[in-house]
């Protein structure tokens, strides 16, 4: 009687950079990149009078800054003509701009500020 050999059972199917999981010809491979959102500045511009304690109080309440960098940033903003005052998403510095634009206009100073995207 002829004995049988044993047969090794069948190698599973390894992944090559063909094959996928279910071992399925992958035709072509693409690497999926989400790019990080754009981050935008928000800006605040020297005028000669809007005062510098509601500039402080401005950058304190919007900005989240305490008392010491809100004085150091409006002294910033005072000497060289403008300063940043945060770096957000495109949509919450859009907001913090209308924030500072209306309390500035509400207490009737002239304060500006603007939102620009950073350059990368
Ligand atoms: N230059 C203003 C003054 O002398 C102070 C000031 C600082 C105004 C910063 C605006 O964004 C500003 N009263």
């Amino acid at each position: 009687m002829a004995t049988k050999q044993p047969t090794q059972p069948p190698a599973p199917p390894t992944l090559s950079p063909e094959r996928d999981e279910g071992n399925a010809v992958v035709l072509e491979r693409r690497t999926q990149r989400v790019q990080p959102p754009h981050m935008f500045q928000v800006v605040m511009l020297n005028d000669d009078y809007t005062p510098m304690e509601f500039v402080v109080f401005v950058i304190q309440d919007f900005f989240g800054k305490d008392l010491e960098t809100a004085t150091q940033i409006m002294l910033k903003i005072h000497l060289d003509g403008r300063g940043v005052c945060g770096v957000y998403s495109k949509d919450v510095a859009a907001t913090k701009v209308d924030q500072v634009l209306e309390a500035a206009h509400k207490a009737g100073h002239p304060l500006k500020c603007i939102s620009e995207p950073i350059e990368s």
